[in-house]
């Protein structure tokens, strides 16, 4: 490709581009930032900036950047055979033995794969596949999802409904009828004079509220992220899951985890679920599976919810163009692959979490800092006004996007929603750059602080 100017890139942009979860008109004006490059946890923007990147794109570059092996793999499958479906009694190479190397990596008896292009189509082939589940069971009416305020399930009609973000119910009528939601468990906000355990009880039992109101017949799944990460990284408390595994079992509701950030080592192990201890139905993964070198998702089912569908679904009537597609199941092969094989998700549990927590823990006793809370390598910093309580800002969000643009001026991309400051670095970041990343940090806080008079 000729070399464009960025100013003639960021015109273009600006004229035909809808950026996804943005002001337009506001970024039209300010011009988009281009990145050209990206290496281990660094990215490079057309400008020549080096920046840490300290969020791995979009939670998902897991294995950092620059991989020169994933490129090869997706040329050898491209040149050999580009596309071919998984509808017409077919399928590929690449699909059958990333279901079985997935079904060998994922907990329990989760042995079943349906695959998609996104974490969002995931979560929707659930919705149908779930309520399908228990209508070929005689009971057409269990077919209420329960999720959480503030849970992020995707942009679909589906995801989205499940998720409870209210920002986004209200563009193009959402929920989707018999979509209910309970309170996240954030303890934060919402914890009161509980102890972290406790709390975790209390917000379980919302479930059981919840499926007792609508009524156990009418309830066919909970599904939640076991870390809620968009949001703001809503580490539960470990009496948490558990707990909403025991009611889930009491009342036979499907209990599904929305591993999309979670899985493929975010949080220590190779799921979430492994890290809260519980034994999830029903999983949606994406992001982690390729690095997000290539678009690939997936729901896993398993032995229960797969045999009823196999032996009395009749034809499942969904899927979509590139369900399975050969050059993306080979690449998220090869990363998968490269994340074993080289340790990666076990050095990253054992030597680098650890030591990520630990300097996240004192950038916690920042003047700005309220809370610092981390798992695995998936943490954030709550910014407040006061930190002898648990406070907010009265304008919340300022603060948090203050800092994350100080802290990209010093090199460093976090994300802000609203003012916490989230993390989630490539998990092959050494502890130099762990080191590199806490610099910058502490600076970006106290320039904000600063700014703010503080
Ligand atoms: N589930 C979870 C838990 C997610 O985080 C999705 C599903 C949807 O995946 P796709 O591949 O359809 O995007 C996600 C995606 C943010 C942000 O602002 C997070 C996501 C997507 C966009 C923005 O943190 N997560």
């Amino acid at each position: 490709m000729d070399r464009i100017e960025t100013r003639t890139l960021q015109d273009l942009d600006a004229a035909h581009h809808l950026h996804p979860f943005n002001d337009n008109a506001a970024l039209a004006k300010k011009g988009t930032r281009i990145l050209t490059r990206g290496e281990g946890v660094y990215v490079w923007d057309a400008e020549g900036h080096k920046l840490l990147d300290a969020f791995a794109g979009l939670w998902c570059v897991n294995l950092g950047y620059g991989r020169t092996e994933l490129g090869q793999v997706a040329a050898r499958q491209m040149t050999e055979l580009a596309y071919y479906n998984s509808f017409f009694q077919c399928t590929t190479e690449p699909a059958i033995r990333l279901a079985a190397k997935l079904a060998e990596l994922a907990p329990g008896d989760l042995n079943h794969v349906f695959f998609t292009n996104s974490g969002s189509e995931a979560n929707d082939t659930i919705l149908r596949l779930v309520r399908h589940f228990w209508a070929v069971q005689d009971q057409p009416r269990k077919n209420i999802f329960i999720g959480r305020h503030d849970g992020y399930h995707g942009t679909t009609m589906g995801g989205a409904s499940l998720g409870g973000m209210k920002g986004m119910h209200k563009q193009g009528g959402l929920p989707i009828p018999d979509i209910h939601h309970i309170d996240p468990p954030y303890w934060f906000g919402d914890g009161g004079e509980l102890d972290l355990e406790e709390y975790g009880l209390v917000a379980a039992r919302r479930l059981e509220d919840k499926i007792l109101e609508l009524g156990p017949e009418r309830v066919a799944a909970f599904i939640g992220e076991p870390i809620m990460g968009a949001i703001g990284v809503y580490i539960p408390p470990r009496s948490y899951w558990p707990e909403i595994e025991c009611i889930c079992r009491k009342y036979d509701v499907l209990l599904v985890a929305d591993e999309v950030i979670c899985g493929f080592g975010r949080t220590g192990e190779w799921f979430g679920s492994q890290t809260f201890d519980f034994r999830p139905d029903v999983m949606a993964i994406a992001k982690g599976i390729t690095s997000g070198y290539i678009p690939l998702g997936a729901a896993m089912f398993n032995d229960r919810v797969a045999g009823v569908l196999k032996q009395q679904g009749g034809e499942l009537a969904h899927g979509c163009t590139y369900s399975g597609h050969p050059v993306c199941t080979a690449v998220a092969l090869e990363n998968l692959r490269l994340l074993q094989d080289e340790g990666i998700v076990e050095r990253a549990r054992t030597e680098i979490a650890p030591y990520l927590a630990e300097r996240w823990q004192a950038l916690g006793e920042h003047r700005l800092v309220g809370e610092a809370r981390i798992a695995g390598l998936m943490g954030a910093l709550e910014l407040v006004p006061d930190r002898t309580k648990r406070s907010y800002f009265e304008d919340r969000g300022k603060v948090g996007a203050l800092c994350r643009d100080i802290a990209l001026r010093h090199g460093l991309i976090l994300r802000a929603t609203n003012d916490a400051m989230l993390l989630s670095p490539p998990l092959v970041i050494t502890r130099a750059q762990v080191d590199e990343l806490f610099e910058k940090a502490w600076v970006a806080l106290n320039e904000t602080a600063e700014a703010l008079g503080k």
